[in-house]
């Protein structure tokens, strides 16, 4: 199996090269996001609980979100792989991932991390919020609240990867094309490996 993590801030780029990133590799697709945005449209109770975490800028409790990817994991037993798009978020998602990934004896293959400047960051969401309709995306109050969770609670889970040397860091900046073959240069090698 080839278990791939793109990460950065919000904005950063992650949703965006995932759909291509999953058309070329066929890896299964699980953002966290999505999945709670699912929710939210549905109105079930894990919906309306994530929503008011959401649209402050806060991340949503991690039993709630670690819950969500155990059963996607187990949705999906015959996936070559998976390519996890905002998750995980925080230290203690990233221990969690490792656990579920191990009872299906297999693990992270890599990270790799899209570095793109603040101020790029808040003008692509506020970009998006003109047409998204997400709520988190039209008020820069919520997008700054997002970055700041980003470096308080998110940036420590590229420590924790760094720590097994598995983190590629990728300049997000740039041309959407430019930055998708950026990235499969780093997991053609890899994924060959595997
Ligand atoms: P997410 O849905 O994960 O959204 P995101 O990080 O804000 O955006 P992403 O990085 O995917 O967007 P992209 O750059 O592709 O999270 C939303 C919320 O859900 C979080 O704030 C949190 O509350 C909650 N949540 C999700 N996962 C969680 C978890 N694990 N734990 C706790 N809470 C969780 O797109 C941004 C824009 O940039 C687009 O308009 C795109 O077109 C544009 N863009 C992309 N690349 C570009 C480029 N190269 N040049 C110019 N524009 C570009």
């Amino acid at each position: 199996m080839f278990n791939l993590i793109l990460f950065g801030p919000p904005g950063s780029g992650k949703g965006t090269q995932s759909e291509q990133l999953i058309a070329r590799y066929g890896l299964k697709h699980l953002s966290t996001g999505d999945l709670l945005r699912s929710e939210i449209s549905r109105q079930t109770a894990l919906g309306l609980e994530a929503k008011k975490f959401m649209d402050k800028g806060q991340l949503v409790p991690d039993e709630v979100v670690i819950g969500m990817i155990s059963s996607a994991l187990d949705e999906h037993p015959d996936a070559r792989g998976f390519l996890f798009d905002g998750f995980p978020r925080t230290s203690a998602q990233a221990e969690a991932l490792d656990k579920l990934l191990e009872l299906k004896n297999t693990s992270i293959s890599v990270m790799l991390a899209l570095d793109v400047s603040e101020e790029e960051l808040v003008k692509r969401l506020l970009k998006r919020g003109e047409t998204s309709g997400r709520s988190d995306d039209n008020n820069e109050q919520v997008i700054r609240a997002r970055i700041v969770e980003y470096h308080n609670k998110t940036a420590a889970v590229a420590d924790y990867y760094k720590q097994f040397d598995k983190v590629v860091m990728v300049p997000g900046e740039g041309s959407i094309a430019h930055i998708f073959d950026s990235l499969c240069k780093e997991i053609d090698p890899r994924m060959a490996e595997a």
